[in-house]
């Protein structure tokens, strides 16, 4: 039914898989349109009662697969390309009112990294890492990355995370508070799937109402900085240094930003 995800109902738990594995996973605008249709069809029916985002293979995903994006310049700008995918699918997440794992198996970047940040709770492997990968090609962060990571790890933790693009390990990542554990890779389809049946055998209206008062609770509204990341992110598509970065990630040689 999906080309780019994997999508299964099995004991109350839907797990939705990144699925195109042979691009670690990279998000097109067809895995968005196919997570939102998904993520309704978790909502809607009440046999579902938990959910788990994961990428298929080696990784969670490596983000906005690039290539496609160079193929859609001068089709909308990347506020609207924002607008029209990463948004829905970070909200839709937030909005379901069941409990959503991230099982990340692997590296997690850029957007993906939004998508991992926008679950509950996140399981990893200590094979993964986390990668603020905008900065690598001149953009500022998108798909809530801002508003998640300075809610976990604080203003100074976040700008040096978002400003610098480094990898974080699981290790590091779970002593920033980014995760909730780390096991080894053998462990890790078991352990959330003990975890998953446990909060679905829950009280899902209860778990639901928890997560919307914690939505609530924040002090910035989500909707309004992603309407604000997707402002900001059309400045900084138009910079010669966004340009420099995706030319030289294509080409595999290392970028030589000019600060314009
Ligand atoms: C890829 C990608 C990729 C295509 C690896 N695309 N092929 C919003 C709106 C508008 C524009 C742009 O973006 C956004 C939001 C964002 O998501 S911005 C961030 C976009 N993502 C990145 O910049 C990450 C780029 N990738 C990487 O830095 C590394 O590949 C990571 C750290 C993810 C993984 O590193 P490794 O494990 O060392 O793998 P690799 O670099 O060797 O990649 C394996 C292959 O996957 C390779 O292709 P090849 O043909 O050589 O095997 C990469 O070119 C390809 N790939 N990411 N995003």
């Amino acid at each position: 039914m999906y080309d780019h995800i994997l999508f299964d109902i099995a004991d109350s738990v839907a797990t939705i898989t990144l699925n195109r594995p042979d691009k670690l996973n990279a998000l097109t605008i067809e895995m968005s349109q196919e997570l939102v249709h998904a993520q309704k069809q978790c909502a809607r029916e009440s046999g579902v009662r938990c959910i788990v985002l994961t990428g298929a293979e080696r990784a969670f995903s490596a983000g906005q697969d690039l290539q496609e994006f160079q193929m859609l310049e001068g089709r909308a700008t990347v506020g609207d390309h924002l607008r029209r995918g990463y948004h829905r699918v970070v909200m839709g997440f937030r909005q379901l009112e069941k409990p959503v794992i991230g099982k990340i198996n692997g590296v997690a970047a850029g957007a993906a990294l939004g998508y991992a940040l926008a679950t509950d709770l996140r399981i990893a492997s200590d094979k993964a890492s986390f990668v603020p990968a905008f900065i690598g090609i001149g953009l500022a962060p998108d798909s809530g990355a801002s508003w998640f990571l300075q809610q976990l790890v604080g203003p100074a933790k976040a700008f040096e995370l978002l400003a610098t693009g480094v990898r974080l390990d699981a290790q590091e990542a779970l002593r920033l508070g980014i995760i909730n554990q780390v096991v080894a890779p053998k462990d890790l389809d078991s352990t959330v799937s003990e975890l998953a049946q446990r909060l679905a055998m829950g009280p899902t209206r209860g778990i639901g109402l928890t997560k919307r008062v914690l939505n609530k609770a924040v002090g910035h509204n989500l909707a309004d900085t992603l309407e604000y990341e997707a402002q900001i992110q059309d400045i900084a598509f138009n910079t010669g240094d966004h340009k420099e970065g995706v030319a030289a990630f294509l080409e595999k040689r290392p970028p030589q930003f000019s600060g314009r």
